[in-house]
């Protein structure tokens, strides 16, 4: 049997699904990250969040009821992550490749925050803790 160029290439973008998928879920998402702050109130809380075909961290943990400043860092060029959705503050940014995207959100209180693309396929997530 011979494997033509088209095959191979089938053969090598199933891999590469199968390694991304495989990251993305066992990986990421894992470790939620802290957003550092300064010391007292009312200080700002800021994450760099890196876009690259995902959202790295994917969780990031806030006091509720601080603003939040996220810093989205797009490096990725896919359609899919060229646009991204606060549903809950009613927020849809796009993100230029190459450049860095500041947003700022208050959680108003306790609780869990998605963001997404703008077709959900990638997701993250604010979590607000007393
Ligand atoms: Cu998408």
């Amino acid at each position: 049997m011979v494997i033509d160029g088209n095959e191979w290439l089938a053969i090598i973008a199933g891999l590469a699904l199968i390694t991304w998928v495989n990251w993305y879920f066992f990986v990421a998402g894992r470790t939620p990250a802290v957003a550092t702050s300064s010391s007292g109130t009312g200080q700002i809380q800021e994450q760099t969040i890196i876009v690259d075909g995902g959202y790295s961290p994917a969780a990031i943990r806030v006091k509720a009821r601080q603003p939040v400043r996220l810093v989205f860092d797009r490096r990725d060029t896919g359609g899919c992550s060229e646009e991204v959705v606060f549903p809950d503050f009613g927020i849809r940014r796009f993100l230029p490749t190459g450049e860095k995207t500041v947003i700022e959100v208050t959680p108003p209180k306790k609780g869990r925050y998605e963001f997404t693309c703008g077709m959900s396929m990638l997701r993250g997530a604010i979590v607000a803790n007393d």
